[in-house]
């Protein structure tokens, strides 16, 4: 046995004394094993057999009703010292975090079955890959993780040859949202999780190591683990530009991953690729660009609202070999959304008769996993083991008011400062009050692993010489009029946004000047077939210098908490955009 393998065997041994299953299953991410543990759920009710002949083997998964976002508030990470995680997490001290996570694994698993979960995040054989292993007690967890990484033998294989693997150590236990707790000891490539099978707390390659240990590892090696979308976007002349974009969790990435072109762009012969929807990791390739791969194989979306007309390539998708979670079913035993709108729910996300007065009849967080090669627009280099090259960089929040359909950042300096004001109205996916605006920069606010102070910092430092960085964008889709209704279309129209971005990128489109950046003027954006109000498009547009001032003042205020390690330039940045609109003011 190879040293790697004889580490992880010990672990597992370890880990096995202390939570006391009854039994120990290798995973080897076989068609026969995932068979097995369906059936297992079938017969335990862990899953519910949906309609074979509308969604041949597609299954229902209800969570805890407690146990369905997120939680923020419970996830720590561990180091030891404490300005290294920054005012952006929550710290405990390793000693007082192995002393609580043990307790809580004493003996939890108990009457269960211990699953190691070997995995890959990233093509199986890309150097930007990563493997990790999840030991869990859920095999609800097993079945996702089987979609949503490489997971089995081949990762298993990798593991053997490679220096190094995140462990992570997750079990449901009671699923009491009091003895609750995410934990990621990054000095020690650790996670660990107690007391949620949900998504983001339970899936443990995704948020916890694709973005807050790799978030840190990236930072000591020299690449970004960050909270973006991939797209590749064809022109009609044949050439694929890939943009990469973040976005807080609920805002509409995975839409726009796999978004359907305008009309008039289709006959044109635009198409659009997807490569990843909700991480990517980048890193400078020898020609000075950079490229990025998907860590994730699966796509673990957001139900509600996904429909024909938001998002045809997910629902086409969406027809087999899906988990869908706390969503609703119809009578013929369907799944079923709010915003679905073909069929009607007959019992809600928690198994009881839809009753409107109960609220939606899924939850506003119901998720649905699935491999990402059954999108129809699956790009055919999302596999590259070199990742595909970013033209471009887009970050976006869910703001009401103020920010612009789009705007292009100066420079690379104002670009992070972009990415770093970033600010969102919160959503369902992570509990707490819905749709408060906080600061969320470069939507990572949740998954990094280290002080933002430092994680500008290492964006800044990519600026560097023989660096062929990409052109870095501010968008907002999400711009209300007063009676509150959305100002723009979204959905296939962004694609009108993202061809003025490329535009920009190549140097062939025009832009106006003004002191937050180049905006376009209306005449440089396709509007062909869209049919907006002069006004609306006007305001979708402006800048006003007063309420733009208070935001940078509430931009300035926030970036000092990170004190002595936020980057001078970043301030600097910030300084000279407020001087440019105080020129501005009438
Ligand atoms: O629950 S997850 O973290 O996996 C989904 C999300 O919040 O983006
Ligand atoms: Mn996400």
């Amino acid at each position: 046995m190879s040293s790697q393998l004889e580490t992880l065997n010990e672990w597992v041994q370890a880990t096995a004394r202390r939570t006391r299953p009854d039994r120990i299953h290798w995973c080897d991410g076989s068609d026969t094993e995932a068979q097995a543990l369906t059936e297992l759920m079938l017969a335990s009710g862990e899953l519910i057999a949906i309609n074979p002949t509308t969604h041949p083997d597609c299954y229902l998964h209800r969570s805890d009703p407690d146990d369905v976002a997120r939680v923020e508030h419970l996830t720590f990470i561990s180091t030891q010292q404490r300005d290294a995680v920054g005012p952006n997490n929550h710290w405990m001290s390793p000693h007082d975090a192995h002393l609580k996570m043990d307790a809580l694994f004493d003996g939890c698993m108990q009457g269960r079955t211990l699953y190691v979960v070997p995995y890959c995040m990233g093509p199986i054989d890309s150097p930007l890959s990563r493997c990790g292993v999840e030991i869990t007690d859920s095999p609800y967890v097993v079945a996702n993780m089987r979609l949503m990484t490489r997971m089995g033998q081949a990762a298993l294989q990798r593991i053997e040859r490679e220096a190094r693997f995140v462990k992570g150590l997750h079990s449901t236990g009671e699923l009491n949202p009091e003895r609750r707790f995410i934990l990621h000891f990054p000095e020690e490539n650790l996670i660990q999780s107690y007391g949620s099978g949900y998504g983001g707390n339970a899936l443990l390659g995704k948020k916890c190591h694709a973005l807050r240990i790799a978030s840190w590892q990236g930072h000591q090696q020299g690449w970004l683990a960050e909270h973006m979308l991939i797209v590749g976007i064809e022109n009609p002349q044949g050439e694929t530009h890939y943009i990469a974009a973040a976005f807080p969790s609920a805002c509409g990435k995975t839409n726009l991953s796999m978004l359907i072109p305008p009309a008039s762009y289709r006959r044109a012969g635009w198409k659009i690729w997807t490569v990843g929807d909700d991480i990517c990791w980048m890193q400078p390739g020898a020609d000075g660009r950079l490229w990025a791969i998907n860590p994730e194989a699966g796509f673990f979306g957001v139900a509600p609202g996904t429909s024909r007309k938001t998002n045809p390539n997910a629902l086409a998708m969406l027809t087999h070999d899906t988990i869908f979670t706390n969503v609703a079913l119809t009578n013929d035993v369907q799944p079923w959304w709010e915003g679905l709108h073909d069929g009607q729910p007959a019992i809600d996300w928690q198994g009881r008769t839809f009753d409107p007065a109960n609220g939606p009849a899924a939850h506003p967080n119901s998720r649905f996993t699935v491999r990402a090669d059954q999108c129809p627009s699956w790009s055919s280099h999302a596999e590259d083991p070199q990742g595909v090259p970013i033209s471009a960089i887009v970050f976006g929040g869910r703001r009401a008011n103020l920010i612009p359909l789009v705007f292009e950042a100066r420079d690379w300096t104002h670009g992070v400062l972009a990415g770093a004001s970033m600010a969102s109205e919160t959503t369902a996916a992570a509990t707490g009050k819905v749709g408060v605006l906080r600061r969320d920069p470069m939507a990572m606010k949740p998954f990094c692993g280290y002080n933002f102070g430092d994680y500008f910092a290492h964006w800044l430092s990519f600026d560097r010489p023989g660096a062929k960085l990409p052109k870095i964008f501010h968008v907002n889709w999400f711009r209300k009029n007063q009676q509150g209704d959305f100002l723009w279309p979204g959905f296939g129209d962004n694609l009108r946004v993202l061809e003025w971005i490329l535009g920009r990128c190549h140097g062939h489109t025009g832009a106006t000047e003004t002191p937050i950046g180049f905006l376009p003027r209306i005449q440089d954006l396709n509007l062909h077939g869209l049919n907006l109000d002069p006004a609306q498009l006007e305001s979708l547009l402006h800048v006003d210098p007063v309420a733009w001032g208070e935001e940078l003042q509430g931009i300035g205020e926030y970036l000092a908490d990170y004190g002595e390690h936020l980057p001078q330039q970043l301030e600097l940045a910030r300084q000279g955009m407020a001087d440019a609109l105080d020129a501005e003011r009438p």
